[in-house]
């Protein structure tokens, strides 16, 4: 990839250097980053500099090797660091990818918050994301079926923000406590430790029956926005109902919203499924090689405000993370971008040492009475000590860049040193002392709370079924055969009758043609009667179609989309030529795969070129489109089984194909499909997303103008 894109990632650097001058967090982890070079030796950990890491000291003679000897105590620190090098792993969003970056306000918030990140339009705050997995285990893959982890922290002036959002805007459960039952639910059964990284499975499907209150997450979870194409392309939520609270101190309740402007991308399952064996890290190499490349994820961030006064205005209780604030009842406010423009020095210290808080908010931002919100307070701070130690905010990844100074003293691993006398407060020499409101501080929101002591849900918490039947009238028919398909999938890989029964059942509360076709699939009685009434409502803002660029007022573009272009030995240089060189100047991302690693010959002889990959190690899959140019390698590529899978599973899963000259009978023979056109002549035919020309010239463009469509056809 750096061959091809060489260029690009020139421009990319120059640019990175650029943004990160200005950026205080990447410069402040710099105090803790050691390049190792040629001219830095290797040392112990103590500094002594080694000659040898390869032969433990042993008692040998020259020709007999004899037995190892304790006293190495550079072969013992070696093979003990090694040791202790695993640290427990997230106990829910284990496997995940992280990258620096930058949030911009456009619009202050004054009138609705103090936070200086939210009103000075002067500043710019670094961030650092970390995209997740919720099921897998660490070592598990990316494009598996799941919720999307959305963790965002925000080194402000004023202290760190952490919103530790997803990828759905709702949850499936309502409070804290049933968390760990949601968990193991999901996580693999206990038994035999199976399956790993999925949700299909009885125990998964029993508590999605049993526990009402996660109907509406569940559809979203099966829908396409399950299996992002990209982490670049799927929104993020905060999801919790948080509080701002103004300079003059009036509260407001908000939702947080992140939407990218290159739109919303799902795979289709069959790719997802095959991917995760193909290329587990997709996700991970995607978000690596974009930032690499200079092409900078970007999303749009959004708050979503309810006037205090305006709280129970609703059939839905604000505080319930199990619903949606409809958009025709409370729009989103778009007021900033947050950008991705540094991928990591190193995974471990940073992605993996990075620990977010709910917990930690900044003035002018604070918690709801949200019961699942006041439970997540408590967890993070706890499953980070037990993770990395109760000194994990000095970890470089971790620390605010603002100034830090208390009586918190000791602990494993304490770092800082504070010189002086006092570690208490009030000390008499009025050092570190507390501050007022006016000088910064975090002021609690004086609420007046009157309430008895007692376990229970209000009523709105108690119905759980019109916002699943929302989600499901909003979305389009596309969307609603996926997750029919998805929630099919999944059944059918519940081999109790009752987990799949009484889940048919369910979806009676939903839509009746929903789960009907979905026991047409998976067995049991057809359903013939629809359970709770269907409301009938829609609304904005739910279907993913309402997150492509055009839907966002943005040009669609393939600015990162990742092309293979297929020769052989006689492929026409000119069209290959034209066409990558379009590809390339509109940021794509063209590679080169031919039936081997060595230099293909173009027709009429001349340089070859080295393909970037040979047919049989790369998939369709890892790819957003290919191009095929004419020539006679035509003839040859026909007879490959394995070209012609390629070109039929990428339109099967619906991607755009460019054919010129003679690859348009591949193409016409690999996926013709009656009532398809094909272009005999110099004149552009798209025709199902195949983009055809027969004679030389217009190809360029027209591939271009086929690649637009990649957004609408994998929604
Ligand atoms: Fe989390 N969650 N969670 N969660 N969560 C964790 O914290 C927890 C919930 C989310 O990239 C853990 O540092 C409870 C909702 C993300 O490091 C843990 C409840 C949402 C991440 C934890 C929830 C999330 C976590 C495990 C129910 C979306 C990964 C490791 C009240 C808004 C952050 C860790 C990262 C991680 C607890 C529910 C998102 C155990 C108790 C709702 C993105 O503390």
């Amino acid at each position: 990839m750096q061959s091809v894109m060489k260029g690009t990632v020139e421009k990319a650097g120059e640019a990175i250097s650029g943004i990160m001058s200005s950026n205080k967090k990447t410069a402040d982890m710099k105090m803790n980053i050691v390049e190792p070079t040629s001219s830095t030796p290797l040392t112990s950990d103590f500094g002594v500099k080694q000659h040898d890491t390869d032969n433990w000291l042993s008692a040998s003679t020259g020709d007999r090797q004899g037995p190892a000897l304790l006293e190495d105590n550079f072969a013992r620190e070696k093979i003990m660091k090694f040791d202790h090098e695993r640290i427990p792993e997230r106990v829910v969003h284990a496997r995940g990818a992280g990258a620096f970056g930058t949030f911009k306000l456009y619009e202050s918030a004054a009138d609705v918050t103090s936070a200086g990140v939210l009103t000075d339009t002067s500043r710019t705050t670094p961030v650092f994301l970390r995209f997740s997995t919720v099921l897998g285990s660490r070592g598990s893959a990316d494009t598996v079926r799941d919720v999307r982890g959305f963790a965002v922290k925000f080194y402000t002036d004023e202290g760190n923000w952490d919103i530790v959002g997803n990828d759905i805007p709702v949850f499936f459960i309502q409070d804290a406590m049933k968390f760990p039952d949601i968990i193991h639910a999901g996580k693999p059964e206990p038994d035999n430790e199976v399956p790993t990284a999925q949700s299909a499975h009885n125990n998964f499907w029993d508590f999605q029956y049993l526990h009402t209150e996660a109907t509406h997450m569940f559809m979203w979870a099966m829908s396409d926005r399950g299996i992002p194409r990209s982490y670049r392309m799927m929104q993020g939520f905060g999801v919790n109902t948080f509080t701002l609270t103004n300079a003059d101190g009036k509260r407001s309740f908000v939702k947080f919203h992140f939407t990218p402007t290159l739109g919303v991308h799902s795979l289709v399952w069959d790719e997802s499924l095959k991917l995760a064996g193909q290329d587990p890290d997709y996700h991970r190499k995607d978000l690596y090689t974009a930032i690499d490349m200079g092409a900078f994820p970007t999303w749009k961030f959004g708050i979503q405000v309810c006037p205090e006064e305006r709280q129970d205005d609703f059939e839905f209780d604000i505080l319930d993370a199990t619903k949606v604030w409809p958009e025709e009842l409370l729009p989103v406010r778009y007021i900033g971008e947050m950008q991705l423009n540094k991928n990591v020095d190193e995974y471990f210290t940073q992605t993996e040492q990075v620990a977010f808080c709910t917990s930690h908010v900044v003035p002018g931002i604070g918690f709801s009475d949200d019961p699942l919100l006041q439970g997540r307070n408590f967890s993070y701070f706890d499953t980070q000590l037990s993770r990395l130690g109760v000194n994990w905010q000095e970890l470089p990844i971790n620390r605010p860049v603002c100034p830090v100074m208390n009586n918190h003293r000791d602990g494993a691993l304490r770092h800082k040193i504070t010189p002086g006398k006092y570690n208490y407060w009030p000390n008499r020499g009025s050092v570190a002392p507390p501050v007022t409101k006016s000088e910064g501080a975090y002021v609690d929101y004086p609420e007046k709370v009157v309430a008895m002591k007692q376990r229970l849900k209000t009523a709105k918490f108690k119905e759980h079924f019109s916002q699943a039947q929302l989600f499901y009238n909003s979305i389009s028919e596309v969307e609603k055969s996926h997750l029919t398909a998805a929630i099919s999938f999944e059944l059918d890989h519940c081999d109790d009758p009752v987990v799949y029964e009484r889940m048919v059942e369910r979806l009676c509360d939903i839509d009746l043609g929903l789960a009907q076709a979905v026991a047409e699939q998976v067995g049991g009685p057809m359903p013939n009667k629809q359970g709770r009434p269907n409301h009938g409502l829609t609304t904005k803002g739910l279907s993913q179609f309402d997150f492509t660029p055009e839907a966002l007022g943005l040009e669609p573009t393939i600015v990162s989309r990742m092309v293979a272009i297929i020769i052989g030995d006689g492929f026409n240089l000119s069209e290959y030529e034209a066409v990558k060189g379009a590809l390339t100047a509109a940021g794509a991302f063209p590679f080169t795969i031919g039936p081997k690693r060595q230099p293909v010959m173009p027709a009429g002889g001349g340089k070859g070129v080295s393909p970037d990959h040979h047919f049989e190690g790369m998939r369709s899959t890892m790819f957003d489109s290919i191009y095929i140019p004419g020539g006679s390698h035509i003839s040859t590529l026909k007879k490959q089984g394995r070209v012609v899978h390629w070109v039929r599973e990428a339109f099967g899963h619906c991607k755009a194909i460019g054919a010129t000259g003679e690859a348009v009978e591949l193409v016409q023979m690999a996926c013709g499909i009656e009532g398809m056109q094909f272009s005999t002549s110099s004149e552009v035919v798209d025709s199902y997303g195949v983009v055809t020309a027969g004679g030389l010239g217009a190809s360029a463009s027209s591939i271009e103008e086929g690649l637009k469509m990649i957004k609408g056809a994998k929604s």
